[in-house]
């Protein structure tokens, strides 16, 4: 038995290039086997690598483990210690049972009746009084496919908004709009597969080893195997990802641009480029192979803080590679100029011609389990099926599948992202916002302004949570929600991998599926199509998957032949899944056709410095025609520098043992003890400069706001200081100190192209505070952390075990490549 949140990717299965992954089928019981009733198969919902899963149910209905599948493609029967110990949250004993609803000032238990009600009165009085444009949804990526799909048909169709928008603007909108400025379309070209057969590695900005532990199992399988790929990694951090690389180039945040130029200088410049690639299968080549002709890496070197010596060992490597995979992630989305720079590494594919090829792809990246589905369904920057707002015929072929006049459908503008939305709140245009699966109170950038607008008089709040979130205190209505596990539906991971996640306990209390309170929330709305029929026909998800899955025909993501059949007891069927290819589709653009052609885009993409929208005619003037576009782009320097008063650079991220705001993993014990409460980490050279000592408690001090926390004194570059941004208040003993959540220091910034906030940069300074009281316990993944040193500083009210655990008979297991058990229940 081994405890995973140490042993974080557990045994290694080396392999070669081209073998199969070996099997390992890890689990965790709280359970003696027996008494476990039935296995129902799942997905891992921790992130977006989508790692298919058993749910164990006890003779009782509860859960009370899981299980890796060893015939599922994304794992091969791996979990990482999220997905083994996370799902306990599902277990709190302080879920929420029943609505709750404001009176004089507090929230209080209320029933459904009375809950929709109030919210139902209050969307009819602001349609009345201000129309569609006073109403706003706030959703996830972290719901299923078929309830963002209910709340796209819902908004878009039903009340005639544009301002419907997912927390993906925070996490991977930048992925979506690399993808279509470059490929024509979002939806990623690669497989997971392509890291068994590549022999170059390319991670920008990407900590894999702690934001998708499964995925990295899979590289570290291949880095300890033989014929061993080389690895590249570009973060500012000393990672465990960036501990394995042959060459880590550990940047100035915000320098993305000039050190991909200074990369694809040197492809061009030493002529490692496919060109029979570049001329048959792209636009654009002449003015990319301009703008990066003046990137020596020496320019670079003195912008990214990185040695010359080293970029051109990166250059090498990449562009003497034949097999070659990159992943770019918030590292660079979150950061200056992200689409610009995301697309750079687009480039770099193009120029080698290292796509739609066993072994060659980018991945623009994913970040929560179902980021791909709120983009694929319209809950997020796109119509529906990655159809494009500024086309007629798009719009009309969804405005005929909902049977309403194309007018409905708000599409004079790009639908409202996120960041917007929040801004019409606080000047008060938006009166009515639903927030479903995401807490923005602590993982919005600049959170003293944020509480503001939430708590804005005038401004009706509904939430729909699990929990009772710090987004919840704000709610005038809060609805308890049905988590994974106690509903039925669609997941789409990072490889366009599907999976069918089956209901297998009931929801506590009251609690409901998200999918049945809008279907509800529709009936009371009397949401109609223009001959007068129900808007939403549906009973199940089943049915709004049938119907979602109509709409995609004949688009870049067709799933017309995923049935729920199809999935059931399936590893994964990857899409375009069509009657053609029933079996799914591993890469895209195998014939280096791309979606680019004007009446099939997803967009017509932007000016990726200014962001400023093109439109069809000038679209048209060019049409790329199938051909992927190069698209080259200036560095400008990050927009707060650091000066005197504030000298370092706040980057803010994740740690292996939390997922976000930690409403879940924030009440399983095992992540809790891993990483108790919030560090900061800053270089040993700093530290040593400010008198700072490893465990001593220090301010970092933004223009925005400020937070406390211990110091951890290594293992990034010198000038940056890094937090994780997991810890907000819930859990907090001294009540309304904002100083815990790295979002008090960040700022208010989106990319021009994506929209999606800036967190990975902002000037602060940092002072200490007080000596190092305690031994400090913190969730960095080094091999020299201490775990069972107390927390130090305010913490915190212990949350409940979650019920039902029974210590000593609990385990987590591996077992090896013959030990698979079959998929399905047992
Ligand atoms: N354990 C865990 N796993 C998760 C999640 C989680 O909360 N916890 N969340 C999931 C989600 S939604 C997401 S979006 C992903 C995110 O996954 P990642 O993108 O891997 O995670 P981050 O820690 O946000 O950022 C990655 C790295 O970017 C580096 N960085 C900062 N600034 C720059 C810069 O300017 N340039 C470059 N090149 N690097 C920079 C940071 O040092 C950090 O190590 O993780 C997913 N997986
Ligand atoms: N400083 C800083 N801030 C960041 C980031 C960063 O790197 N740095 N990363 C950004 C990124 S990439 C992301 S993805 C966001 C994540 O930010 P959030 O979306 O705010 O994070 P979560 O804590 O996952 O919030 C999800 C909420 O949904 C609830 N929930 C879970 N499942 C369900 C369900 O089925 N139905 C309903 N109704 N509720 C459910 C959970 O209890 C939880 O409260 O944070 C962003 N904020
Ligand atoms: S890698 Fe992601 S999907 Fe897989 S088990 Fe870990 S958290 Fe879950
Ligand atoms: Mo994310």
């Amino acid at each position: 038995m081994t405890d995973r949140t140490v042993d974080l990717w557990g045994a290694r299965t080396p392999f070669g290039a081209g073998e199969r992954w070996p099997e390992r089928v890890d689990r965790h019981l709280t359970v003696d086997e027996s008494e476990v009733h039935t296995w129902v198969p799942s997905v891992c919902v921790l992130c977006s690598n989508g790692c298919g899963l058993d749910i164990a149910v006890s003779h009782d209905g509860r859960m009370v483990g899981v299980r890796g599948r060893a015939r599922d493609r994304v794992s091969h029967g791996r979990l990482g210690p999220k997905g083994l110990y996370g799902w306990q949250a599902v277990n709190s004993p302080d879920r929420l049972t029943r609505p709750l609803v404001r009176v004089a000032g507090r929230l209080e238990p209320a029933d459904w009746d009375t809950a929709l009600r109030a919210v139902t009165d209050r969307s009819r009085q602001v349609l009345a009084e201000h129309g569609p444009l006073a109403m706003a949804f706030y959703t996830s990526g972290q719901l299923f496919a078929e309830e963002y799909y209910a709340q796209t048909v819902i908004a878009r169709g039903g009340i005639g908004t544009p301002h419907l928008d997912g927390n993906t603007r925070l996490c991977t909108a930048t992925a979506e709009w690399a993808l279509i400025e470059s490929f024509g379309s979002d939806g990623d070209p690669g497989s997971y597969t392509d890291v068994d057969l590549c022999d170059t590695l390319f991670l920008v900005g990407h900590n894999t080893a702690e934001t998708q532990t499964v995925l990295w199992s899979r590289v570290l399988d291949r880095l300890h195997g033989p014929d061993r790929p080389r690895l590249v990694v570009a973060d500012p951090r000393l990672t465990p990802t960036a501990r394995e690389a042959d060459v880590h180039l550990a940047l100035r945040p915000g320098t993305n641009v000039a050190l991909l130029n200074a990369l694809l200088h040197e492809i061009v410049e030493h002529g490692r480029l496919d060109r029979e690639f570049v001329d048959a299968h792209t636009t654009g080549y002449e003015e990319l192979a301009a703008a990066v002709a003046d990137w020596s890496p020496d320019r670079a070197a003195g912008i990214c803080g990185v040695p010359a010596g080293d970029i051109r060992a990166a250059a090498r490597i990449l562009g003497t590679g034949e097999r070659l995979v990159s992943t770019v992630l918030q590292g660079v989305y979150q950061s200056h100029q992200a689409t610009a720079a995301a697309v750079q590494v687009n480039n770099l594919h193009l120029l080698r011609g290292m796509i739609g090829r066993p072994g060659c792809t980018v991945f623009q990246m994913n970040g929560q389990p179902t980021a791909q589905n709120t983009r694929e369904t319209g809950a997020n920057g796109a119509l529906p099926a990655f159809r494009n707002w500024q086309n007629e015929a798009h719009v009309r072929e969804i405005a005929e599948a909902w049977n309403v006049e194309p007018l409905r459908i708000p599409h004079w503008a790009p639908p409202t992202p996120a960041m917007e939305i929040f801004r019409y709140c606080e000047e008060g245009s938006v009166k009515f916002l639903w927030v479903t699966g995401t807490n923005p109170a602590v993982s919005l950038p600049e959170l003293r302004r944020i509480r503001s607008v939430l708590g804005r008089d005038g401004l009706f709040l509904v939430v729909s949570d699990a929990f009772r979130t710090e987004t919840a205190e704000f709610a005038d209505v809060v609805l308890p929600a049905a988590l994974w596990g106690e509903k039925t539906g669609c997941c789409t991971n990072a490889d366009r991998t599907v999976h069918l996640s089956e209901k297998a306990v009931e929801p506590p209390g009251e609690a409901r599926a998200d999918f049945d309170i809008l279907l509800e929330y529709a009936r009371r709305m009397d949401l109609r199509d223009k001959d007068g029929g129900p808007l939403l026909a549906w009973r199940s998800p089943e049915d709004a998957w049938r119907d979602f899955t109509a709409l995609t025909r004949g688009r870049p993501c067709d799933q017309s032949a995923l049935t729920y059949e199809r999935l059931r007891g399936s590893g994964g069927v990857q899409w375009p899944c069509t009657p053609g290819a029933p079996d799914g589709t591993e890469r895209l653009y195998t014939d280096h056709v791309f979606p680019t052609r004007a009446d099939q885009c997803e967009d017509y993409g932007h000016d990726l410095t200014t962001g400023a929208q093109y439109g069809a005619g000038e679209y048209r003037a060019h049409d790329p025609a199938g051909r992927a576009r190069l698209r080259p782009a200036a560095y400008l320097p990050p927009h707060e520098p650091v000066d005197e008063t504030y000298p370092l650079q706040l980057t803010t991220g994740r740690t292996v043992h939390h997922w976000h705001t930690r409403t879940r993993t924030g009440r399983v014990p095992e992540l809790r003890r891993a990483a108790p409460d919030v560090w900061v980490q800053l270089s040993a050279e700093d530290a040593g400069e400010l008198g700072i000592a490893d465990g001593d408690l220090v301010r970092v001090v933004s223009r925005r706001g400020e937070i406390e926390a211990p110091a951890v004194c290594r293992g990034t570059r010198r000038g940056v200081v890094f937090a994780p941004f997991h810890y907000g208040y819930w859990d907090q003993t001294e009540p309304g100190r904002h100083t815990r959540a790295a979002n008090e220091a960040t700022r208010t910034e989106w990319d021009p192209v994506s929209k999606q906030p800036l967190y990975k940069y902002s000037a602060v300074r940092v002072q200490k505070i007080s000596s190092a009281a305690t031994a400090l316990a913190h969730g960095l993944a080094d091999s020299d952390r201490q775990t069972d040193a107390p927390p130090p500083g305010t913490l915190t009210a212990e949350p409940g075990a979650p019920a039902g655990e029974t210590p000593g008979t609990a385990g987590t297991e591996s077992t090896g490549s013959t030990a698979a058990g079959p998929a399905g229940k047992g």
